[in-house]
């Protein structure tokens, strides 16, 4: 299951309560644990973090100036933050860096992302292949030298990673080098051994244990091993684009004593972050950036174009015309959907979020093409072929294009009149509409950086 869709369900549940209380929140924890189990989180830690949840939340005094909703968050948030680890800063002198990991981890790949990362911040990089077992591990890397123009070392048809890394130093003079290793289908003995080999030779400044996300949270126990047998500085966790069990390896390396140091977010070599683990649950909230994001609203809904979306006390009835001003203030917006859950409602579709320019011209066509009436009611339009009609052929659409359109207002004018019901959600909204909301936004404590 998605991780972060779970976990903002479970939040929207709580503020979209009436109040809290203890039942509330007891509710929500059970919800938490559900959602990070399923994540391939550690049991005893989900436990040990609803523990502390509870204990937190009813048993603490909460600040003045938050609600109980927003104590409550705040505490989750915190705790979430906790449990996926310390933010990592790499160093940015002159060092060696070793790369270890089992099979297919994303050793070799990574080795070029650490190049490209240290390149671009004005440095220079030397790629050391020291995987004597695969025969294509050298090109591999040798390609991805060449691809973002650093410099290259190996002896070709060595078997000995070792006199690879010594003849490595006797010639590299680079700010930053780095020696990418074999892999190996087990942490064992042999594996050990040419870590240790190398490891003498070079005398790494930092060596990282590079570990694919979705090993889950098995990903502590490599952590644990590779640490016992070369002092690992931290660990990559790779491919976390892709694999809903990213949450578990990153809590459970956190727990092994290690801590995670950067995070790989793709194939290409700029797919590659430093970790910050206060970024990495913001993002699984939705609210990656929440102070920029604020900062944007405050921006659109100055320029007006969000004025229809509810100023004053009351939100307006949502009409075709204000739902189209909706769509292209969204598409300005981006990630408007994670705003929406953090304000207590569920996620807003993304095909109602992410619409493409030449779909929001279309809609500006049927919507010129229909009558006053009709702007003012949608059902006039829902069961009426004829108008269907009329309206598909003054935008040059097809009858099933302005079908989805309805579809689409439908569904939100619908979430639109589940805002509207909730007094917390609305008043939320209209103090962010009003600008003076973002501060109470970001007064939920951790979220902002
Ligand atoms: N989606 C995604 N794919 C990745 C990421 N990192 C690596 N990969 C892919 O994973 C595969 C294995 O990556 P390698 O870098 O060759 O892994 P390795 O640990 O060097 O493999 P061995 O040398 O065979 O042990 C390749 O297809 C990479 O493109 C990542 O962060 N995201
Ligand atoms: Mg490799």
């Amino acid at each position: 299951m998605d991780l972060g869709k779970g976990l903002r369900e479970t939040l929207a549940k709580l503020t979209n309560r009436p109040y809290v209380d203890e039942d509330a929140v007891r509710a929500m924890i059970k919800d938490l644990q559900r959602v990070l189990i399923s994540s391939d989180v550690n049991v005893k830690l989900v436990f040990e973090l609803s523990k502390r949840i509870e204990e937190k939340t009813l048993k603490t005094e909460k600040i003045a100036a938050l609600s109980l909703k927003e104590h409550v968050m705040k505490i989750v948030f915190d705790e979430l933050v906790a449990l996926m680890g310390k933010s990592y800063s790499p160093r940015l002198d002159k060092h060696k860096i070793l790369l270890c990991g089992l099979f297919g981890s994303g050793k070799t790949t990574s080795a070029g992302k650490i190049a490209y990362f240290y390149k671009s911040r004005g440095m220079s990089v030397g790629l050391v292949g020291a995987d004597v077992d695969r025969p294509a591990a050298q090109e591999q890397l040798e390609q991805i030298a060449k691809q973002i123009n650093v410099r290259y070392y190996t002896i070709k048809g060595e078997r000995s990673a070792r006199r690879i890394v010594e003849d490595a130093l006797a010639k590299s003079n680079e700010d930053i080098l780095i020696i990418d290793s074999a892999g190996r289908s087990a942490f064992d003995g042999e594996l050990v051994q040419e870590l240790k080999e190398i490891n003498d030779e070079l005398k790494p400044d930092e060596t990282y244990l590079v570990i694919s996300g979705d090993v889950g949270q098995v990903a502590g126990k490599q952590a644990e091993e590779f640490n016992r047998a070369v002092k690992l500085s931290g660990v990559i966790a790779t491919k976390m684009d892709g694999s809903g069990k990213g949450g578990g390896a990153l809590s459970a390396v956190a727990a092994s004593g290690t801590n995670v140091a950067f995070i790989g977010t793709g194939e290409k070599m700029d797919d590659f972050e430093i970790y910050d683990s206060t970024r990495f649950v913001g993002r699984l909230l939705g609210v990656p950036d929440i102070a920029g994001l604020m900062e944007k609203v405050k921006k659109i809904s100055e320029e007006h174009d969000m004025k229809k979306f509810g100023t004053g006390t009351e939100l307006e009835e949502l009409t075709i015309e204000t739902f189209y001003e909706q769509l292209k203030a969204a598409k300005k917006l981006g990630p408007l959907s994670g705003v929406f859950s953090m304000l207590g409602a569920a996620d807003v579709p993304k095909e109602i979020v992410q619409q493409s320019e030449g779909k929001l011209k279309k809609y500006e066509a049927m919507i010129n093409s229909m009558t006053k009436a009709e702007k003012k009611d949608a059902g006039l339009l829902r069961k009426n072929r004829t108008r269907l009609e009329r309206v598909a052929k003054g935008s040059g659409c097809d009858i099933k294009d302005v079908r989805e359109f309805l579809s689409q207002f439908e569904k939100m004018h619908k979430m639109m009149n589940m805002f509207k019901k909730n007094r917390g959600f609305r008043k939320q909204m209209e103090r962010m509409m009003q600008g003076g909301g973002i501060e109470g936004l970001k007064n939920l404590g951790g979220m902002t950086k």
